[in-house]
Formats: structure tokens, C-alpha cells, sequence
């Protein structure tokens, strides 16, 4: 760019690079779903075409970007992962931040017709707001994605014992939350097994066989040959830093690496990953090593 008396401007842009050799996560959520999906008539409490649209965006994001190595969704909002060793974007936080929402958006609204045909979007249109949290630890990142999935488990169990109560029990949305919070109260531990139990008798609903998709939420990720469990060691971060700063990567081998993701089958499950086995056995999300 040729200097003009206007360039001093740039000097006013602040870097905002995120810490490095920390595991980043950036998490969109829908803004004002809960309006959303009244207007559009989301079924209650899960709408199994809204979660696929969901999914299916979040899987063109993981194409586009080939450094993010696991997603994880819920609800209205997805958990993109980076590994702490990633570089893209020199890890400026407000273009990882934007390109990821940005993209998501996109193909939220692009795939909308897809599962959606009867219903076309008509503005406001859906939009998401984005963040990006760095995690320190391996330790901080598995527990960043248990919480979600808990939340996950949590809600869904509510908000199904809810539902019930309300479609199948006709009580009103006041009565159920009542009936919910007296049982709460009533009950010191075991609140689950009190819903649990509640649907069993009142509905005949055993919760275990509830769609897995509700219960557990939705990971993307790439698909590598599983590894058997109990073959590989979970503490395994991968290099330090210090030796990725001793020995950098050849630039073939990234290369390679990048061809290897970019050629790989993007996937999308519906999985426990709070247990140690589903990191056992894909060794490359903390490896880095596709
Ligand atoms: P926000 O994120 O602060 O802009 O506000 P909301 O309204 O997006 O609130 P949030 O993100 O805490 O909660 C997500 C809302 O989206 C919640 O009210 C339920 C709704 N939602 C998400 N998925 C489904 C679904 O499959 N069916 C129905 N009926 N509602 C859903
Ligand atoms: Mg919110
Ligand atoms: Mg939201
Ligand atoms: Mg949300
Ligand atoms: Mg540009």
C-alpha cells in the first residue's frame, strides 16, 4: 500500500492476540432463539430439524477451517476447539471470533431450506454472537466440554419431564414449573432420578431411551481409524511448546497435515465425552497430529 498522510490510522488498531500454547474455544450462540424458534414453531422442548441445521453448519465450518479439530453443540449455541499449538489468523482473537460466526451464519442461513422447506426465513434473520475463551490446560479444556455436555443432560432431562407435563399431563406452563420445583425441593438428592422417575410413571417415557441427539448433544469432528482403548495414554498433550519452538515443523509436514484433515470425512455424533474413552481413542484431537 503506498503511504499516504492518512496511514497513522492503523496505529490505532490494538493486537489482540490470544495467549499462546492455550487451548482456544470460540462459542456461538443464537441471538434471541428463544423469539426464534416461536416464530418459526420449533418444536418443543427439541426440534430434531433445528439441531440438524445446527450440526450441518457447524460441520461446513470445520471444512472451511481445517484447524479446528472438534466441535461440540447444543441448543442454539456450538463450542469450536483449536489446538493450543494453532496459528491461524496468528491467533488474533477478533478474526478467529468473526470468521468462525461469520461462516456459521452463513451456511445456517444458506442450508435453512434444506430443513426447513415448508418454511422460508423472512427477516430479522438469525444471527449469532461469538467469543473466544483460552483454556491453559488440557484438564481446563475437558472440563470446558464436559460443562457443556452436563448442561446439555441437565436441561434436557428439565425440559423434557417439562414438556411432558404440559403436552401429555395438560398442565399449564405454570403448574409444570411448579410440580418441577416442589419435587426439586422435596427430594435432597437425586433430582435426576426424580424426573426420571416421574416420566416413567406419570408417562410411561423411560428417559435412556430418549433420542441420543437430545441427551447428549451433537460432536463434529474428523473421522481417522478409532484407536482400541487402552492402547494410548490420555495425560499425552502432545509436544511442549518448547520443543515445537526447538524442532518447527517442516513445512512439508504441515502440508501434509493439512491435506490429511482437509481429506477427511467430517462427522457428526452423538457421544459421551466426558468419559476419558472418546479422547483414548481419537489421539489426533490432542495430538494435533491428523
Ligand atoms: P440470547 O442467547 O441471550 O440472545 O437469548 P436466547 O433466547 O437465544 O437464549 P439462550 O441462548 O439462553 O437459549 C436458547 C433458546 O433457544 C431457548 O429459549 C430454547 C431455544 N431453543 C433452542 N433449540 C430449540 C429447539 O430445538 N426447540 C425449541 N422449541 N426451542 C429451542
Ligand atoms: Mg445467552
Ligand atoms: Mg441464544
Ligand atoms: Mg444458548
Ligand atoms: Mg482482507
Amino acid at each position: 500500500m503506498a503511504n499516504s498522510k492518512y496511514e497513522y490510522v492503523k496505529l490505532f488498531e490494538q493486537p489482540d492476540q490470544l495467549l499462546p500454547n492455550t487451548w482456544v474455544v470460540v462459542r456461538i450462540d443464537g441471538r434471541g432463539f428463544t423469539k426464534f424458534a416461536n416464530k418459526y414453531n420449533f418444536e418443543k422442548p427439541n426440534d430434531k430439524r433445528a439441531l440438524d441445521l445446527m450440526n450441518a453448519a457447524a460441520r461446513q465450518v470445520l471444512i472451511e477451517l481445517p484447524d479446528i479439530t472438534i466441535a461440540y453443540g447444543v441448543s442454539d449455541e456450538y463450542s469450536f476447539v483449536l489446538h493450543k499449538t494453532c496459528t491461524l489468523f496468528e491467533r488474533r482473537a477478533s478474526k478467529l471470533v468473526s470468521t468462525v460466526v461469520s461462516t456459521f451464519t452463513a451456511y445456517y442461513i444458506f442450508l435453512w431450506s434444506t430443513y426447513f422447506p415448508e418454511t422460508p426465513l423472512t427477516a430479522p434473520l438469525p444471527s449469532f454472537d461469538s467469543r473466544a475463551v483460552c483454556y491453559p490446560s488440557l484438564q481446563n479444556l475437558r472440563d470446558y466440554m464436559s460443562w457443556r455436555q452436563v448442561d446439555c443432560h441437565i436441561n434436557n432431562l428439565y425440559n423434557t419431564t417439562f414438556w411432558a407435563l404440559i403436552q401429555l399431563g395438560g398442565m399449564s406452563s405454570t403448574e409444570a414449573g411448579e410440580k418441577l420445583s416442589v419435587s426439586l425441593r422435596s427430594n435432597g438428592n437425586g433430582f435426576s432420578k426424580d424426573k426420571n422417575e416421574l416420566l416413567y410413571s406419570q408417562f410411561s417415557i423411560n428417559y435412556n431411551n430418549e433420542p441420543e441427539i437430545y441427551k447428549k448433544g451433537s460432536v463434529v469432528s474428523r473421522d481417522y481409524e478409532l484407536v482400541e482403548p487402552g492402547t494410548h495414554n490420555t495425560a499425552s498433550e502432545g509436544e511442549s511448546m518448547a520443543e515445537l519452538a526447538a524442532q518447527p515443523q517442516s513445512k512439508t509436514q504441515a502440508e501434509n497435515d493439512g491435506k490429511r484433515r482437509t481429506k477427511a470425512r467430517v462427522v457428526i455424533e452423538h457421544l459421551d465425552i466426558i468419559r476419558d474413552d472418546f479422547w483414548d481413542r481419537r489421539p489426533w484431537l490432542l495430538s494435533n497430529k491428523p
